[in-house]
């Protein structure tokens, strides 16, 4: 089992798609452990893109990050950072595939709605910065036996 880190973004929160994000995953049989709305600092912004400090577009991505209410959540799931990731589509929504969250409801690189972690160390680092672990829940479903 894996877990990895979602946000979604102050976009997807602003075009009131925060339910219609958690639909996909749910229905693709992952599993929601922790979650709350934010308004990032700063700081938390520049160390959850601390990989892209170099890039051009950092600066502009950290305002962008920081400009509004974002929903934080942890999924569960076998493979679940690649599942995710599949489900986002690729991070220009122009070229992510029909059938993905970008691909359907995004056109912009930067404001492509929500963000998936890239590996499974990446997510647990990233779900430690935006969790603390009693915000996490450990509980079973139903339909998953014994
Ligand atoms: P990812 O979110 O698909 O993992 P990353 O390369 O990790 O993509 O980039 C992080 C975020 O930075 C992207 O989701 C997007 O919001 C933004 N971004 C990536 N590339 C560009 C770019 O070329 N211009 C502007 N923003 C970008
Ligand atoms: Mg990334």
């Amino acid at each position: 089992m894996e877990r990895t880190l979602v946000l979604v973004k102050p976009d997807g929160v602003q075009r009131r798609l925060v339910g219609e994000i958690i639909s996909r995953l749910e229905r693709r049989g992952l599993k929601l452990l922790g979650m709350k709305l934010l308004k990032p600092s700063r700081s938390l912004a520049e160390k959850h893109y601390e990989s892209l400090k170099d890039r051009p577009f950092y600066p502009s991505l950290i305002d962008f990050l920081t400009s509004g209410p974002v929903v934080a959540m942890v999924w569960e799931g076998p493979k679940a950072v690649e599942a995710v990731r599949q489900t986002l589509g690729a991070t220009d929504p122009l070229k992510a595939a029909p059938g993905t969250i970008r691909g359907d409801l995004g056109l912009h690189i930067q404001m492509n709605l929500a963000h998936g972690s890239d590996s499974p160390e990446t997510a647990e680092r990233e779900v430690n910065l935006w969790f603390s672990p009693e915000e996490l829940v450990t509980w079973k479903a139903a339909d998953e036996g014994s």
